[in-house]
């Protein structure tokens, strides 16, 4: 667990890019960036419209929350903080869950039948996604919109496209604050799809209860995902599409990751990640997922490591903000953008060791900030 929480702290770290919105907060000095901009300014609502409309289920201002928060103008950022606290007494109710895979592992396919599944148990499934390298013009759900038809027009399920362009860090702040707006809207399973690129995995399973790993039957290697590190991740993997001349495979593979999985440190302490099989396209195998999910979160309920990972990651996550912040702030500083490019040459070119170099760039960082 202990090295677990170290490992994605320190992933975080080393989030890539550092101009403004890296942490997903504003710049100061950043003007108006349009994503978002027209659905707020058609009505100007108050912190207030937004708590009764959130609270009351109401979809519209629910929608127009959620562009609040995805908003990187300064002038929203107040109020989606505002709104973010009025609801935040509220927030907590449901079970989070990340899902990751690669691209055609049928990840989409799956929370099509899981998110069906849970809605005809009469619950309410919000589908969210991390990608930071989805464009303005789409982010990777809605891309996948199709596989979610049924999903995508059911009243109990809302599906929310990962928030456009920025980088990991900004994506991720957006997509937990959204998730708190979708649990003080009364929705009792969250479902946050990644694709396994970069940190994004790590990212995710920084912000969910579950974290499950869709993979498929016979793609070469059976126990790739183990050499990835992902597997560590995971509370249980999903040998998919076991169906049809897949079945037996898709046995066999379960059964090489069941082995293996005894030799591997549990991502939750206290529960041993398990391995099962479906097909997201028959839907078979797929309500023991939900089962297995709630066997999960009743034992670590009782034995406190539900709650625990989440003061956790709380904790952790205002830690990351600080973080993106400073380095943020760190090399837009003038002294270091001065001083950078002259010592990068120097390190790379074997003059001087890259531990005076950053010496040299912290003092001068902290003399400017004493001279302020
Ligand atoms: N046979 C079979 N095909 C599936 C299953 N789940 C997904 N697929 C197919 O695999 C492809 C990729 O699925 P998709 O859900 O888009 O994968 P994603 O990229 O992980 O979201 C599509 O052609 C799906 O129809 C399954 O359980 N069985
Ligand atoms: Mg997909």
């Amino acid at each position: 667990m202990d090295s677990f929480q170290t490992g994605y702290q320190s992933a975080l770290h080393v989030m890539p890019g550092v101009e403004g919105g890296h942490d997903g907060l504003p710049s100061q000095n950043k003007a108006t960036s349009g994503h978002g901009t027209p659905d707020i300014q058609r009505r100007q609502l108050t912190t207030k419209d937004y708590l009764e409309g959130i609270l009351s289920g109401d979809r519209t201002r629910l929608a127009r929350a959620i562009t609040l928060i995805e908003s990187n103008a300064s002038s929203h950022f107040a109020q989606s903080q505002e709104v973010l606290k009025s609801i935040l007494s509220k927030t907590g109710g449901s079970v989070r869950i990340g899902i990751t895979g690669v691209p055609g592992a049928g990840k989409s396919t799956f929370i099509e039948a899981f998110g069906s599944h849970l809605t005809a148990l009469g619950k309410k499934v919000a589908v969210l996604a991390v990608d930071p390298s989805s464009t303005v013009t789409g982010g990777s759900i809605l891309g996948d919109k199709t596989r979610m038809e049924r999903l995508a027009t059911n009243p109990l399920a809302f599906i929310r496209p990962s928030p456009s362009g920025g980088t990991l860090g900004g994506v991720a702040r957006k997509t937990r604050e959204t998730l708190l707006i979708f649990e003080a809207a009364g929705y009792d399973v969250v479902l946050v799809e990644t694709v396994g690129v970069g940190q994004s995995e790590t990212t995710v399973r920084s912000m969910v209860d579950f974290f499950l790993l869709v993979l498929v039957p016979g793609a070469g290697d059976e126990l790739q995902g183990i050499k990835k590190g992902v597997v560590e991740l995971a509370d249980a993997i999903l040998i998919n599409k076991a169906d049809g001349s897949n079945i037996i495979a898709a046995q066999t593979a379960r059964a090489e990751y069941e082995r293996a999985l005894h030799y591997l440190q549990p991502a939750t302490e206290g529960w041993q990640t398990i391995a099962l099989t479906a097909s997201a396209m028959t839907g078979e195998g797929v309500p023991e997922v939900w089962d297995n999910i709630q066997s999960f979160v009743g034992s670590t309920r009782t034995s406190g490591a539900f709650s625990r990972r989440r003061q956790i990651q709380e904790r952790d996550w205002v830690r990351a903000i600080v973080e993106g912040h400073l380095r943020e702030q760190f090399y837009a500083d003038e002294e270091i953008q001065r001083l950078l490019p002259g010592l990068d040459r120097e390190v790379m070119n074997g003059e001087i060791p890259a531990t005076t170099a950053a010496q040299v760039l912290l003092e001068a960082y902290g003399a400017g900030r004493g001279a302020r």
